[in-house]
């Protein structure tokens, strides 16, 4: 009788413990989504805090490939693409040569902790292309090559206090994670815990675009300030243009007292015009931070600038600085492929991007005027920005005064639609090579639905 039972019984109880101890695997297929897995594993499920779709609801987007102007995530969905990895794909995705380049360099090694030939190609590019730029050094992200142009100007200048921009974003570094824009603000924590308040007294914070507020300070500090550092076109609170003058006034201001002028061309270098903001805005800044495009995909940030200041960086000078895969020659390989092809097709090229960001903003603006939505917009190049706001966008106060809501009901509206923009307000979009008629023409009549769905 019991064997009868047990036999009985014994299936039917393992079932159950093997689907008890699959359960998780039953939700990740339930939930068909990557994402409830992540989050057991990764903090947030996320590697950059911005993806996680918090500010704009749902879940993060789990891309299983790209193509030119089009992501297809892991449900086989297809987006158009105005993320392009938060800049660097300004070509487009899977560009053939510049993944030709890739698999050409990984056929010869991954990695040889010394030097490569392509160290030389790329700074002698990045030099033709950005004259302030005498010499540079390669780092594996903007975040490492924005701590380092802190340390060269305090090591340089032997001085401390820094002024940057509310809302500007240089990277997570200790020194610069006040006030910072992006991911930061995006989450509430333009200021993160975990910094000792002795690591950012010296940082001085003012609003962009507020040349008053700039010279109070070197009213207040004139021969403690080591450096100015900012996103010359800022693109990590929305898109805010510098007003007329303010940069040519920043640089008198640091000239004047024996300060640097830092550009953080990490997002606009090579994306709003081939030699960045620097070119458009005709300034030469004493040290100039970047990455994403010139990696081509692939992890990168680079520091450059005047060669009396770069010399001073170790070996050639006393403030160190190093890094296991800096100048990796695969990253060189993308980076270099990717500013050869964009240097090639300029001027075309960046008038080609021009056109579809201006195209762009002005149907969405036109759509908004329709159905009575207040939109604010800006384009320059291959980036724009739009804030849901009656007024324009000049600071992050104003940035953050926008509506954020409707950017969150817009977004989804878009997503639903096949058009991926970046999951919060306060990011820049990007348009490739790869943006054409077709992507237009789809995206406004997206926009056109959205805000017919919004109308006030
Ligand atoms: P990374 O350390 O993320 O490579 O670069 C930092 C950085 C520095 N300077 C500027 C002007 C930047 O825009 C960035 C990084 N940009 C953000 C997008 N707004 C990265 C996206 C993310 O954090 O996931």
């Amino acid at each position: 009788m019991r064997l009868t039972l047990a036999i009985l019984i014994l299936p039917t109880a393992f079932k159950i413990c093997y689907h008890l101890a699959s359960f998780k695997s039953y939700k990740y297929l339930i939930m068909n989504s990557p994402f409830a897995d992540a989050q057991t594993l990764i903090p947030g499920g996320v590697n950059s805090p911005v993806r996680a779709f918090q500010a704009v609801g749902g879940e993060p987007l789990y891309i299983q490939g790209a193509q030119g102007a089009y992501l297809t995530d892991h449900l086989h969905r297809q987006f158009i693409d105005y993320v392009g990895g938060f800049g660097p794909m300004i070509l487009g995705h899977s560009h053939p040569k510049v993944v030709q380049a890739i698999q050409d360099a990984a056929a010869i090694g991954l990695t040889y902790g010394t030097c490569n030939p392509l160290e030389i190609t790329m700074a002698r590019l990045v030099k033709q292309l950005m004259p302030s730029i005498e010499m540079l050094r390669m780092v594996n992200s903007g975040t490492e090559a924005a701590m380092t142009a802190v340390r060269l100007a305090r090591g340089a200048t032997k001085r401390n206090k820094l002024i940057k921009f509310t809302g500007c974003y240089h990277g997570h570094c200790d020194a610069l994670l006040v006030a910072a824009g992006s991911g930061a603000t995006t989450l509430g924590v333009p200021s993160s815990p975990g910094i000792p308040s002795a690591t950012t007294e010296d940082t001085l914070t003012v609003p962009f675009n507020d040349i008053k507020a700039v010279k109070a300070l070197f009213s207040q500090f004139p021969k403690d300030i080591a450096a100015v550092l900012l996103e010359p076109i800022c693109g990590n609170m929305g898109l805010i243009l510098p007003e007329k003058g303010f940069l040519n006034e920043l640089q008198a201001l640091c000239q004047q007292h024996d300060s640097l002028l830092v550009f953080d061309e990490v997002m606009t270098g090579f994306r709003v015009a081939l030699g960045g903001a620097q070119s458009l805005f005709n300034i030469k800044p004493d040290i100039t931070v970047l990455g994403k495009i010139i990696g081509g995909g692939l992890p990168v940030g680079a520091i450059g600038g005047r060669a009396d200041l770069m010399q001073q960086l170790a070996p050639s000078g006393p403030i160190y600085q190093a890094g296991t895969l800096s100048g990796n020659h695969l990253t060189l390989a993308a980076g270099t492929t990717t500013l050869a092809l964009c240097q090639d097709a300029s001027p075309q090229l960046y008038a080609q991007l021009s056109d579809y960001t201006h195209q762009l903003t002005a149907g969405m603006r036109q759509a908004a005027d329709r159905h009575n939505i207040p939109l604010q917009t800006a384009a320059v190049g291959g980036m724009f920005g739009f804030y849901f706001s009656e007024k324009p966008v000049t600071n992050y106060v104003e940035a953050c005064k926008s509506d954020q809501a409707l950017f969150r009901d817009f977004f989804q509206a878009m997503l639903a639609q096949g058009v991926y923009f970046p999951p919060s307000a306060f990011e820049a979009c990007f348009v490739s090579q790869a943006h054409g008629q077709e992507e237009l023409r789809h995206t406004l009549d997206a926009v056109n639905q959205a805000f017919a769905s919004l109308q006030a």
